[in-house]
């Protein structure tokens, strides 16, 4: 594969430019070959799959539209798929990206048996909504209260995606409102909530502004917006281990592109309709600067595109693995088009996604094609899935016995992965293996803390936390030996660190 960088003299690009590809059709030469075995069939139009955080047992599948036309969430319990759906909405509209789009369960959801859904309704608005579960697990609520509507003018491009970040607040896309080429020019528009990615505090009865979002309170641009220039970001992810937010974001005519954003980035602009990929396409008069090429409104180009050659059309973005049954794969990125079922894998390396290789006929199932891939999914573990059509799959290593699955922490666990004693940065992994709240600290050899890391976040699973060696006001700490601490609601544990100035 052939890798140009570009140079757009006018842009000012915090990453790193995209790559001009040429998919080669060869097959992977990961260490551990790959396949994916069928888990269910005979779904509806499936969407996406997600797992309550901590919830080993049980897959929701979320199917956009039944024949009477309604969405409903249904359950994959220990293999097996229920015959009462977890949730069936309203009747919904029956566009091809109308209906039940999008699903993330709360962070605290064993304890507040809280979900959201991402949907559109007969008027054609995006309906973000909240709903608990009933007595019965496996069975919600059947009414929700409706936290967002966002009006639309056409009925394409409604997004569709929503998670919790790994600062336990939601997020979520809508596309630019439809149509093509952004007729109502709104991705750069600040002041609507389409083509964009939205952020909000959910903890409360309703929906609050998070602190730092980057338009908040007199700052022009709608509180909500999180990130702007989107075209469709229809399956988006945050690396669970490092959250890094990553975009699949559907192009127009020609690219397809992925974009990258480094944990906690507020504000990014990702182009469009400004560009195409990473290529200048039309103008705006919406973008603040009234300009697609102002130095003072910078542009996000992707970390990777690909092209509408041999039949691709659209990508359906996907996940960094981060499972523990295939430790191989770990820091792996899949992602998808749509259109042809291709799979690809790569890895981000300074903003750009590396080593791109087509995967496509390693998870092909023996006997069986998957057809069109709307979506990947990840399950409480980390172990990733592909929905496609009316089935869903899992992607295994073709023989078990070839990968030491490493099991998840008994507990929670933190070790140092980097240098230590350390000069300049100390990597940590933390990890949970069920969702509860910690704190990360930096402590003095006399106990006072010096720095908080993590303030009171709930993840499962590995996460990385770095401390750059400065305190709690920004000044460097100075030599000498310091404990970090980690504390959930059940556990505290401490590690030795030494920083050598
Ligand atoms: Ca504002
Ligand atoms: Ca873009």
């Amino acid at each position: 594969m052939r890798t140009h960088r570009r140079r757009h003299a006018a842009v000012f690009l915090f990453l790193s430019v995209a790559a001009c590809l040429a998919l080669a059709g060869t097959r992977s030469e990961a260490a551990v070959p790959l396949k994916s075995i069928r888990i269910a069939s005979g779904l509806n139009n499936v969407l996406f799959v997600t797992s309550p955080p901590g919830d080993t047992s049980r897959l929701f599948v979320v199917e956009q539209r039944g024949p009477d036309n309604r969405g409903r969430i249904k359950i994959i319990k220990n293999g097996t798929l229920l015959s009462t759906p977890f949730l069936t909405t309203a009747v919904l509209p029956t566009g091809f990206e109308q209906g039940l789009l999008g699903l993330a369960f709360a962070p605290d959801y064993a304890t507040s048996g809280r979900f959201y859904i991402h949907y559109t309704d007969t008027n054609n608005n995006v309906i973000l909504a909240r709903h608990t579960v009933s007595a019965n697990p496996d069975v919600a609520q059947a009414t929700g209260s409706i936290l967002l509507s966002i009006p639309k003018p056409d009925v394409n491009h409604n997004g569709g995606w929503t998670a919790f970040g790994p600062d336990g607040n939601l997020y979520f896309t809508v596309g630019d409102g439809g149509g093509g080429d952004d007729l109502w020019d709104n991705a750069q528009n600040r002041d609507v909530l389409l083509g964009k990615m939205m952020r909000i505090d959910v903890r409360g009865p309703t929906y609050t502004i998070p602190a730092g979002n980057p338009f908040a309170g007199a700052t022009p641009g709608l509180d909500e917006i999180w990130a702007t220039g989107l075209r469709n970001a229809w399956r988006n992810s945050f690396d669970r281990m490092t959250g890094d937010l990553i975009i699949g974001d559907v192009g127009q005519n020609v690219y397809e592109e992925v974009d990258f954003a480094p944990a906690g980035t507020a504000g990014a602009n990702y182009g469009w309709k400004c560009y195409e990929g990473a290529h200048r396409y039309l103008d705006s008069t919406t973008n603040p600067c009234q300009s697609c090429t102002d130095p003072a409104c910078p542009m996000v180009l992707p970390a990777y595109e690909y092209s509408h050659e041999s039949g691709r059309c659209s990508i359906t973005g996907g996940y960094v693995y981060r499972g523990y049954d295939i430790p191989d794969l770990r820091g792996t990125y899949f992602f998808a088009d749509y259109c042809t079922g291709e799979i690809w894998s790569g890895v981000f390396s300074n903003g750009s996604l590396t080593g791109v290789q087509n995967r496509t006929a390693e998870l092909e199932p023996i006997g069986l094609s998957i057809g069109t891939i709307s979506s990947f999914g990840e399950d409480a573990r980390g172990e990733l899935y592909i929905c496609s059509d009316d089935e869903v799959y899992k992607i295994v290593p073709v023989n078990p016995t070839d990968v030491e699955p490493t099991p998840p922490p008994a507990g929670a666990a933190l070790r140092v992965v980097g240098a230590n004693p350390f000069r300049v940065r100390l990597q940590m992994e933390a990890s949970s293996p069920v969702a509860a709240r910690g704190t990360v600290e930096v402590m003095d050899a006399a106990g006072r803390r010096v720095r908080t890391l993590v303030d009171e976040v709930t993840w499962s699973g590995p996460r990385m936390i770095d401390w750059d060696g400065k305190n709690d006001q920004g000044r460097n700490a100075p030599s000498g030996i310091y404990w970090i601490r980690y504390r959930t609601e059940t556990s505290e544990i401490n590690r030795r660190a030494v920083l050598v100035r």
